[in-house]
């Protein structure tokens, strides 16, 4: 079965990129968006004002295995940015860079909650982690040039904070 998991941690090319390279031959389909804002139309150029709130965040499918699940999903959103910046993402500044996670179920609540836990013991001791978690709410695709963007242009734009941190 089919499930999903939404997170926001910056610049939407590189968070996709990272995902597909970790998880590359699962059995994983990624997007990227918008979500977590107020605008019933949002599209690049209004998310980048920040006047919507959307988030830019990526959408992930997935059937659930011992290799992709939905633990292992929230520590690799942990290890591959730097989720102690409030509204930032290395150089990249405004609401639409917030580090978060939007759960679909009461399960992938607790699940959050309890890596997130986990992970400011053991990395963050003393810088809190700001990441919100939250409900997913409406989600809308991104304009085609967005998708797979570093895929299309390998030498483009990719937020230097994206790396795996351990
Ligand atoms: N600093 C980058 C961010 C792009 S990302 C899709 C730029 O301004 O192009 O927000």
């Amino acid at each position: 079965m089919t499930e999903t998991a939404t997170f926001a941690a910056g610049c939407f090319w590189g968070v996709e990129k990272a995902f597909q390279r970790f998880y590359k031959g699962e059995n994983i389909k990624t997007s990227v968006g918008y979500t977590g804002g107020a605008d019933s139309s949002p599209d690049y150029k209004k998310v980048c004002t920040g006047s919507t709130k959307h988030a830019e965040a990526i959408q992930i499918h997935y059937t659930p295995n011992d290799k992709i699940n939905y633990p292992n999903l929230v520590e690799f959103f942990y290890r591959m940015h730097d989720p102690t910046t409030l509204n930032s993402q290395g150089p990249d500044v405004g609401t639409q860079y917030r580090s978060a996670i939007f759960y679909h179920s009461a399960e992938q609540e607790k699940i959050a909650k309890q890596v997130t836990a986990e992970v400011q013991e053991k990395h963050y001791k003393g810088k809190p982690i700001v990441t919100e978690i939250i409900a997913a709410g409406e989600w809308f695709d991104a304009e085609e040039y967005h998708q797979k963007y570093l895929d299309k242009n390998p030498t483009g734009y990719e937020c230097p904070s994206h790396f795996l941190r351990w």
